[in-house]
């Protein structure tokens, strides 16, 4: 690997707000953790989490140019709500100013906001503990960290039911990823 985890953690602290960059290193606590349990590369985990918010560096106008200029514009809500786009912002940069291939990674990257039918347990662990990170105190995130350590996938489900709560009682637009990642982790749990 080109670059350290070392300089990923370092360039996350150079580049981030301070409160951003504690996140990003809950993040890849738990992620690390819950990988350990379920077999998943450690490593992978830790440099997903490393880099998953690393747009957020620039403002959501220079992050909307970028993924226009990138043709990272999927659907029409990705500009509606532009705070889902970083992600995807994120793993492009990652392919294309640091030279990573990994394609799983690149995923669990780009779809950490919104999730994508049929996740990876890599795509589902960087989903999971972005919103579940030790520093995130909602109500009933407890009981979702809890989920996450019985099962990956049912906790992962937790996660997105949770999501979509949330957006519907704020009156906010549920992105059909959003919805398509739900039905997926459903259908799968009934299979
Ligand atoms: O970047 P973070 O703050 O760590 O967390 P994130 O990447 O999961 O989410 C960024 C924002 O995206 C957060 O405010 C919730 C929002 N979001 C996630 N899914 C949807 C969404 N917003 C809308 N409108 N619709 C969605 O489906
Ligand atoms: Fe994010
Ligand atoms: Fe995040």
């Amino acid at each position: 690997m080109a670059y350290s985890l070392g300089q990923f953690r370092l360039q996350a602290a150079k580049s981030l707000e301070f409160e951003r960059f504690q996140h990003t290193i809950g993040v890849e606590v738990l992620a690390c953790d819950l990988a350990k349990k379920y077999q998943i590369n450690a490593e992978a985990a830790s440099l997903a989490a490393l880099t998953h918010d690393m747009a957020k560096a620039y403002s959501i106008q220079e992050q909307i140019e970028k993924a226009k200029e990138w043709n990272l514009i999927h659907y029409p809500e990705d500009l509606q709500c532009p705070q889902v786009i970083h992600g995807r912002v994120a793993a492009y940069m990652l392919q294309n100013e640091y030279g990573i291939n990994d394609q799983d990674i690149l995923n669990a990257v780009a779809n950490h906001t919104l999730g994508r039918p049929g996740m990876s347990p890599l795509e589902m662990l960087i989903y999971s503990a972005d919103l579940t990170e030790p520093s995130r105190c909602f109500h009933g995130v407890d009981k979702l960290r809890e989920k996450l350590y019985d099962d990956l996938k049912e906790g992962t489900l937790a996660c997105v039911e949770h999501t979509i709560n949330y957006l519907t009682q704020s009156a906010k637009v549920i992105h059909p990823l959003t919805l398509l990642t739900y039905e997926s982790l459903k259908k799968n749990e009934n299979d």
